[in-house]
């Protein structure tokens, strides 16, 4: 990998100057000892002043050389530390270590180079009440307990999640799921991109912006208004279920947010009624 270098050649001529010089030198302490006292060298002839003059200023040369080789040895180093990572610079392998995690909600599997950290099920505050979280949560399927007591006694407390989505009023995919997905709880994805540092989802679009990702895209859920507050969350257009489920339980409920254009909502572009979709994108 490393070449000789050009202060590399110079090194070693001006070494060779340094044993020529030492073959014709009468004193070789006043040649090469800048400390001898000038009264030692007062033998010399013209000659050998000249010839220190030489030296010296090659010696001034030689320093400037030095510092170039080390400023070369350390480039390689770093060439070298960067080689064996892979290739990838300092600031790189810090971005690459980081990544960006998101929820696909709705399904089980990450899209494209996502890894899957785990699926698990939606889950929330139960429905109309004031109180609780407002976030919807991906509940890991195996959970780890700690200290604890038997019975509802903390008044706080952790539901699962149904579709609430009449039939009639379903703007989703039957391709994961064929029945009605009403009632049906809800299964959920996170999902970790590396490579990718930026997150996003974009109500009320199905595309992303140009050079981000689209790692999915749905419609839009969130709890009814006339229940209690939640977020607003993207659900997949083509939502998977967990097997088995489909009782009206309620829970945390998803329902579908339509466009009302009769509180500031800008319409035309928006459209009284429409479910909006949504969009997750990466960068
Ligand atoms: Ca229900």
């Amino acid at each position: 990998m490393a070449t000789p270098t050009a202060p590399s050649v110079f090194l070693l001529a001006f070494l060779h100057v340094i044993i020529a010089q030492s073959t014709t030198s009468t004193d070789s302490r006043c040649v090469y000892s800048f400390n001898v006292p000038a009264s030692d060298c007062s033998s010399q002839t013209p000659d050998s002043n000249v010839e220190v003059q030489v030296v010296k200023s090659l010696a001034v040369g030689l320093q400037a050389q030095v510092k170039q080789l080390a400023r070369e040895l350390k480039d390689l180093r770093a060439e070298l530390a960067t080689l064996k990572t892979g290739g990838a610079t300092s600031n790189e392998r810090k971005e690459t270590t980081g990544g960006v995690v998101y929820v696909r909600w709705g399904r089980k599997t990450c899209h494209g180079n996502a890894t899957l950290l785990y699926w698990g099920y939606a889950g929330g505050t139960y429905c109309n009440t004031k109180g609780g979280g407002t976030n919807y949560q991906c509940l890991h399927r195996d959970p780890q307990w700690g200290k604890h007591t038997d019975g509802l006694n903390s008044g706080a407390y952790m539901h699962g999640a149904e579709y609430q989505t009449s039939p009639g009023n379903s703007p989703f995919l039957k391709t994961n799921f064929a029945g009605s997905l009403d009632h049906v709880d809800v299964p959920c994805a996170v999902c970790h991109v590396p490579e990718r540092q930026a997150k996003v989802m974009i109500p009320a679009r199905k595309e992303c912006p140009n050079e981000w990702t689209r790692e999915y895209h749905g419609y839009l859920v969130t709890n009814a208004e006339s229940y209690s507050r939640t977020t607003f969350e993207c659900m997949d257009e083509a939502p998977e279920v967990l097997e088995g489920t489909g009782r009206d339980e309620n829970g945390a409920l998803f329902y579908i947010v339509e466009a009302d254009c009769s509180h500031s909502l800008p319409c035309p572009n928006y459209v009284n009624g429409w479910a909006l979709t949504c969009v997750v994108c990466t960068k």
